[in-house]
């Protein structure tokens, strides 16, 4: 346990060096010299070579996720997910703006941190990936065929959706938690009745099996604290999930210094097998909740509805359903081993990492080794469910991922480093620094029953003095280590796009010959299609003008459109004719507001544009398709209005 004074020791560290604390620990060797023999071979993958594995990293801030290759390092897509992307028209399309809908109205813009790849039988079934918005809690889930995200769902009644989305191991939920207790549900009261009227939420949010639709299942009603990370149990532990939480202080205040008092805080373990019976048996209250569902059908739309009501467990009523393991010290990761027995904690500030056992933890419930309650909550003891301690980590231990050989590696912000250590003897083996203050690490597999234990990536806050300055501010940092020998190896470090909280990998083969090529013309079902040049059109509707148009390399149909008017809103619905992998056509017109459109083969896309002078205004094709591509181009003739030109278009008969 942490004397007093090495928590002040810790605290200083961590909040009056700042995040700098972490350079003085780790020396940089930063320049490439003797330690990277051999590197350049492990990572090189030869111009038209593939990578090994996928690795899907969240953009943080971004709200997006980025798709490399590992070993190289390679970025080959940004899949936008709760964030506008103007580069793929994502989110400005009137096929994607649904996606965006919540109960706030269009939210354009979230905080991602954490991709979860689906698992069936605790290891990745390539299918889907999850991950979460922050700021206004949703889930979101991407079909790793298409890499393009097909579903979003809102978490109502949970504020600050940071402990989320973490799959079950057969990917029966994926789970949320809220970081920030507020009044639920939410009414106007003091901030200072925090803790009469501030309480927490915990999500478990159903996937269907075969088409990954997500519902909200039911939530379970918790104190009123902080709870931040989580994840489900596996093996002899599937059926429970485990949540940190901090802030048991329940300030609301300058939380580094308040939030910071109690020597443990806690896990909070939840049955979510015994919830599932309890919710059946009707022991949840029905809570008023609005929370937006949206999807992309079939046809390639999206759609958005608002749903209402939330099932709510009082753990009162359903008891065995949660207990508290008692954790030092405002823990920020858990995170369970490849055997599904150890639950480990990054305590921010421990001074050890502790280790609980699951065996134990179900034994101490039987014999109800309590020390107490919280809100009726029952408080296991610490030493009977511990089942080590590691012993002087490094400081600030956030996570840990695993490797296939009994080994953990737990990730180091203030000392920034990571620590391997062994899961027989809690022994700490091997460190390697890390530049600098590394959040997440990942291991490809790492979180499932079955490692690859071939590489970790470290997922660093701080790059000072690592890439070339580009100003204020500096690119966030991936750091791929070999971990196959004793020694961990670093081998590569390249820079990321937002902020990569978490990541997820998986290897190429498992999905590569799965990805889609073309979406089917002939199957096209949406209502603006057109499914050949003879069929295109442009149609008035009153103050409205319908454009449906075709591209193919290398023209549109049609490319001159006439009898527009000032006061007109026009929608372009462009359908890309082509069959052919790789093929797509952009759209962009002069003074449009929102974005261009980036139409995948086979596929429509709708943009709107609001002319709003008089003239004779081009468009063209954004994306270099074809030799002639720059004459893939085409005018829009805005008149007065009221002006009597009619409305023409060329296409061929
Ligand atoms: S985290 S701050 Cu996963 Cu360590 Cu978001
Ligand atoms: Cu089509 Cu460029």
């Amino acid at each position: 346990m942490m004397s007093p004074r090495l928590t002040r020791l810790v605290l200083a560290a961590a909040f009056g060096a700042g995040l700098l604390g972490a350079s003085a620990c780790a020396k940089p060797s930063a320049k490439a010299g003797p330690g990277f023999a051999g590197a350049a071979e492990k990572v090189y993958v030869p111009p038209g070579k593939y990578d090994e594995y996928y690795a899907f990293l969240s953009g943080g801030f971004s709200g997006q996720i980025a798709v490399y290759g590992l070993p190289s390092g390679r970025l080959f897509r940004v899949i936008p997910v709760f964030s506008q992307d103007p580069e793929k028209g994502w989110g400005y399309s009137e096929q994607t703006k649904p996606m965006l809908m919540t109960s706030y109205g269009f939210v354009p813009w979230d905080d991602a941190h954490h991709p979860s790849l689906s698992k069936t039988d605790a290891l990745n079934d390539g299918r889907w990936i999850f991950i979460n918005g922050n700021n206004t809690p949703r889930i979101a889930r991407v079909d790793l065929s298409e890499m393009d995200t097909k579903e979003i769902i809102e978490i109502p009644n949970s504020a600050g959706n940071h402990g989320s989305p973490f799959v079950t191991q057969g990917t029966e939920y994926v789970v949320g938690a809220t970081r920030f207790s507020v009044p639920s549900p939410q009414k106007d009261v003091p901030i200072s009745s925090y803790k009469e009227n501030f309480t927490g939420l915990i999500s478990f949010v159903a996937v269907d099996k075969n088409t990954g639709k997500m519902t909200l299942a039911f939530q379970i009603h918790v104190p009123g604290f902080d709870y931040d990370l989580a994840r489900p149990g596996k093996g002899p532990s599937h059926g429970w999930a485990f949540f940190t939480s901090y802030n048991t202080e329940q300030a609301t205040s300058l939380l580094e210094r308040n939030a910071s008092q109690n020597d443990k805080d806690y896990i909070a373990a939840v049955n979510w097998k015994q919830a599932e019976q309890c919710v059946a048996q009707g022991k949840a209250d029905n809570w008023p909740a609005k929370y937006a569902h949206n999807w992309i059908d079939e046809a390639q739309i999206g759609h958005s509805e608002m749903l209402s009501g939330a099932k709510v467990l009082e753990p009162s009523k359903c008891p065995g359903v949660i207990y508290y393991l008692p954790t030092p010290k405002s823990p920020h990761g858990v995170d369970v081993d490849p055997t599904g027995e150890y639950i480990v904690a990054g305590g921010k500030l421990a001074a050890v990492i502790p280790v609980h056992s699951f065996s134990k933890l179900q034994k101490a419930i039987a014999n109800k080794e309590f020390t107490g309650d919280a809100s009726g909550i029952p408080i296991l003891k610490y030493e009977s469910i511990l089942a080590g301690e590691v012993q002087k980590p490094g400081l600030g231990p956030l996570h840990t991922e695993f490797d296939a050989n009994g080994n953990a590696y737990t990730s180091m912000f203030i000392s920034s480093e990571i620590v391997k250590w062994s899961l027989k003897d809690f022994q700490v083996k091997d460190r390697i620094p890390v530049y600098y203050s590394i959040g997440h690490l990942m291991i490809i597999g790492g979180d499932t029953r079955k490692p690859d234990g071939k590489y970790m990536l470290a997922l660093n806050k701080i790059t000072k003095d690592r890439y070339l300055p580009t100003g204020p501010e500096l690119a966030q940092a991936a750091q791929l280590i070999d971990i196959t020998g004793d020694k961990m190896k670093m081998l590569l470090d390249f820079p990321t796009i937002g902020e990569p909280h978490y990541a997820q990998a998986i290897l190429a083969s498992a999905i590569k010959d799965k990805q889609l090529r073309t979406y089917s013309l002939a199957e096209n079902k949406d209502p603006c299609a057109t499914r050949e040049e003879k069929a295109a059109k442009v149609e008035r509707k009153g103050k409205t003008v319908h454009v449906y148009m075709t591209s193919i390399r290398s023209h549109f149909v049609p490319d001159n459109i006439e009898g527009v008017q000032l006061g007109d809103t026009v929608y372009f619905h462009v359908t890309n004719l082509e069959q052919d992998w790789d093929v797509p056509h952009g759209f962009a017109v002069t003074g449009a507001r929102n974005s261009e459109l980036l139409v995948m083969p086979g596929q429509t896309r709708t943009v709107t544009w609001v002319p709003e002078r008089v003239g004779v205004f081009p468009f063209y094709c954004t994306d270099f398709c074809s030799a002639l591509h720059q004459e893939m181009q085409g005018y829009i003739r805005v008149s007065a209005a009221g002006s009597n030109v009619p409305i023409a278009f060329n296409a061929p008969k």
